[in-house]
């Protein structure tokens, strides 16, 4: 089977190579450990998944499998997509990919033959308005802005309600990652989520967390303060393709209890996959284990 993860890892698993340059049919405890750090999957979860490995001094690729399962526990999204149109919020730090990770979203939606409407509410920058506005007209979505300064809730509501007068099915809204201070950022989006509620009850459906995967888990702390602002329902780990830190992924769905709903491994519109953690991890044990899945 082709693994849509693969490209998103190939830098991890290139790590796991220069560890382990011949794959294995039992691997000794020490030596996957090893692995396990190296991949930045945090020393903790690694010397708990060791420990709840079989006392045997060497385990075997169902061991393994059984044990870092434990840790994706969260990655069923229980949202009531039926709602139309459904509203999605997009939030993190500045940087981390969250426009283009809006462009991806909406592309996917588009391909799935469903209507798209983009509200600009990151109004802190006028680049950043730009930004959005040339991946609407290059994916070919509707967008509702505004110009820089312009307050954030104000496009929230007009984009709501302009997709509900229109019957558009996806509302996905981007914002600014970074404000004057951080007092200011919470202010902003918990009002943000007020007004999306007033402009259509129970909207937003969905409020997405954007971390920078090359960040590792260095974003943990990060996203619990987003968290702790406004309460996520979900998360996307972006440029998974630039890192090595790909067993990141355990210590953040962990550490959050939240689902990893996709992975971004690219630049381009494509480069958005639906995050599966059998997938996932069947495809980090294919780098160890000459046994393989099936
Ligand atoms: N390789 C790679 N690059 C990515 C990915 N996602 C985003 N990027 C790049 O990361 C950079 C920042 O992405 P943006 O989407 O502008 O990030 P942002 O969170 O909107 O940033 P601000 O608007 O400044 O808050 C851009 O150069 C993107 O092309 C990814 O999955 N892989
Ligand atoms: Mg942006």
């Amino acid at each position: 089977m082709f693994s849509f993860i693969k490209k998103g890892l190939d830098k991890t698993l290139g790590a796991i190579k220069e560890i382990l340059p011949e794959k294995v049919e039992k691997i000794d405890k020490t030596l996957l450990e090893e692995i396990l750090i190296e991949s930045d999957i945090p020393y903790e979860l690694v010397e708990e998944i060791i420990y709840y490995l079989p006392p045997s001094q060497t385990v075997v690729r169902d061991d393994v499998k059984r044990v870092l399962k434990a840790y994706f526990k969260y990655d069923t999204t229980p949202v009531q997509t039926e709602q139309n149109p459904f509203v999605e919020l997009v939030i993190g730090v500045n940087g981390a990919g969250k426009t283009t990770t809006i462009a991806k979203l909406a592309h996917n939606y588009k391909k799935e033959n469903q209507s798209v409407l983009l509200g600009a509410a990151d109004t802190f920058r006028a680049a950043a308005i730009e930004q959005l506005k040339s991946w609407a007209e290059k994916i070919d979505v509707g967008i509702i802005y505004t110009q820089q300064g312009h307050d954030p809730s104000a496009i929230a509501y007009d984009t709501i309600s302009s997709a509900v007068a229109k019957k558009i099915d996806h509302v996905i809204i981007d914002t600014a990652g970074r404000l004057h201070n951080q007092v200011n950022l919470a202010n902003e989006l918990k009002k943000i989520v007020r007004i999306c509620d007033k402009a259509f009850t129970g909207a937003p459906h969905r409020k997405i967390l954007i971390l920078d995967g090359t960040q590792g888990t260095s974003a943990i702390n990060q996203a619990k303060a987003f968290h702790e602002m406004i309460s996520i329902d979900a998360i996307i780990i972006t440029k998974l393709d630039g890192t090595a830190k790909g067993g990141s992924l355990f210590g953040i769905a962990n550490a959050l209890k939240l689902p990893i709903i996709y992975v971004g491994v690219g630049e381009g519109k494509d480069d958005l996959i639906p995050f599966n953690a059998d997938d996932y991890i069947d495809t980090i044990l294919d780098s160890i284990f000459t046994q393989t899945h099936g």
